[in-house]
């Protein structure tokens, strides 16, 4: 048992060079405790050696997985090198490092709480997403408000702390395409607890955003479809104090 948790945070980066150095320092002047990991994710410009060169562990991907894969590789990270918590961080400047500790103290403050995530719903200022993209993270929150039985303000937030046994789920079985909304389901049949705090949220400050305007139908058919699939897909059970079993995976 540690005096104090041991902190990790993932930064998924997929070409993030006008970006990264910005939150890694953020990273460092907020979250001192906190061990950084950058997960390269394929970057065509030199995001991964920018943030090697500012003195972050880097972990490049040979060719792009897209962001499931990403934050897949730092929750693998994470469990093999023991870590208490890790907090996922845009690498693109939306998030702000100042609001880890807000994340931290929910966790803090209640013990069965696995995964907390920021919602820029549950708080007035900042930048709440584009009205097309809004629309669908209110179907989606609608929907996974229901299925879950609490409410979900922000499903598509990537603003996100888990403790050891997110970590263990997550690492076996994280959905790949725009993975944040499964999540939340997945929390939810393997009897995980998750919370939500208010954060602010940025624009991006640089690069493009995975949802594109020509996308978004794209993205919430695909989501949509792994809502439904979600529910009907066999799980094993994680009781309290159980870690998931490694066969956890591909049981559809
Ligand atoms: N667009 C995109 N982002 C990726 C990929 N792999 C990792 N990421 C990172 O995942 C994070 C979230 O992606 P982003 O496009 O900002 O999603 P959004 O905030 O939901 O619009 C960013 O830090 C990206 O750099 C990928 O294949 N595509
Ligand atoms: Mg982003």
């Amino acid at each position: 048992m540690h005096a104090s948790p041991s902190n990790l945070a993932v930064v998924p980066a997929y070409n993030e060079s006008a970006t990264i150095l910005g939150v890694l320092d953020s990273l460092r002047e907020h979250v001192p405790s906190f061990d950084v990991l950058v997960v390269d994710d394929g970057s065509t410009d030199g995001t991964g050696a920018l943030a090697r060169e500012a003195g972050a562990r880097v972990v490049r991907h040979p060719f792009n997985l897209g962001i499931g894969g990403a934050v897949q590789s730092g929750f693998s990270f994470a469990l093999e090198n023991d870590y208490d918590r890790m907090v996922q961080v845009d690498g693109d400047g939306q998030h702000m490092a100042g609001e880890i500790g807000a994340l931290c103290d929910t966790m803090d403050g209640d013990p069965h709480v696995d995964m907390v995530c920021g919602s820029r719903f549950l708080t007035d200022h900042g930048y709440p997403a584009p009205i097309s993209r809004r629309t669908g993270i209110h179907i989606f929150a609608f929907l996974l408000s229901r299925l879950v039985g609490q409410p979900v303000s922000d499903p598509t937030s990537g603003f996100r702390l888990y403790n050891r046994r997110g970590i263990a789920l997550f690492a076996r079985d994280y959905p790949h395409d725009y993975p944040e909304v499964e999540a939340v389901l997945m929390v939810h049949f393997h009897r995980l607890r998750m919370r939500e705090v208010p954060v602010r949220m940025l624009e991006r400050g640089g690069g493009q955003s995975s949802i594109r305007s020509g996308k978004s139908v794209y993205y919430m058919i695909k989501v949509l479809l792994a809502i439904f699939i979600g529910l009907v897909r066999r799980r094993p059970v994680v009781e309290p104090g159980d870690e998931a079993p490694v066969t956890a995976t591909h049981g559809i």
